[in-house]
């Protein structure tokens, strides 16, 4: 899953990609280095990001889902707004990502109402907050204990369990150790449902590298790798080309496996 951010303060795309046809020749890029899906979304969820009006968000997002899903890529729409979630699929996309988990039951009855693909994501607390001093007793079994009550009002709401994507949501409302825990342990949480990750030149890299976003590309793929492994079905990334270049690597490696 490639990521198009149509965000001005998004963190490392910097704004760059505000016009509509430069967003869409980025999502035609990423379709033909081998991403399988492009998420579109314009709120940007950096921590301590402030909140967009649904009318802004729409203007951002919606010219650039309807082209892309016109030249015939799978667009994911991200976004927590049952309006701009509905106006998303009416335009073509198939999927939506919401990283506040499909918490709002609206959420839930607009992408059943056209089909849709879902993503569950865990965040605790919300963008302002999230990364005051997160504390879990058990941070696992409660992550995926909420993801599993998330995912269950989508089925009650008529979505199909395999087109149910979870996700642990590394970098939202989680420390350093969380996010190492999440990944090193991803395969717990393959168990009922697809699950879907983003590490994509997260600040959990920044801290091990000490790099700037844009030089995260090593630990990026490096990360992506290692969930392919413990096998997570769709990652989130900003460098389709190199992502999908490793994971074809790691694929024909991981099928000559003894046992
Ligand atoms: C994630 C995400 C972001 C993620 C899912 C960033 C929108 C921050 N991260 N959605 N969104 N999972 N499902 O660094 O990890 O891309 S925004």
């Amino acid at each position: 899953m490639g990521i198009l951010n149509v965000t001005p303060d998004s963190f490392s795309d910097g704004g760059r990609f505000l016009e509509k046809e430069k967003a869409v020749n980025r999502a035609l890029r990423m379709k033909e280095a081998g991403a399988a899906i492009v998420d579109i979304g314009g709120e940007s969820t950096r921590p301590g990001a402030s909140p967009v009006s649904e009318q802004e968000e729409i203007s951002r997002v919606i010219p650039v889902i309807e082209e892309v899903a016109s030249r015939g890529i799978p667009v994911s729409c991200d976004t927590s707004k049952p309006g701009v979630a509905r106006e998303a699929l009416r335009r073509g996309a198939v999927m939506i990502n919401d990283v506040r988990g499909f918490s709002d039951p609206e959420m839930r009855e607009g992408a059943a109402g056209y089909n849709a693909a879902v993503c569950v994501m865990h965040m605790k607390g919300t963008p302002r907050s999230m990364q005051s001093g997160p504390r879990y007793e058990n941070l696992l079994s409660e992550i995926r204990e909420y993801l599993h009550r998330q995912a269950s009002l989508c089925r009650e709401a008529g979505i199909p369990r395999e087109e149910i994507f979870i996700d642990p949501g590394v970098g939202f409302g989680k420390t350093l150790e969380h996010n190492l825990e999440l990944i090193a342990n991803a395969d717990f949480f393959t168990v009922r449902h697809p699950v879907l990750m983003g590490v994509s030149r997260k600040s959990f890299i920044g801290m091990i590298s000490g790099l700037h976003p844009r030089d995260r590309l090593g630990g990026s793929v490096a990360s992506a790798c290692w969930l392919a492994l413990k096998g997570v079905d769709i990652l989130r990334v900003h460098d389709v080309k190199e992502t999908v270049e490793a994971l074809k690597v790691i694929k024909e490696i991981r099928k000559r496996r003894n046992e």
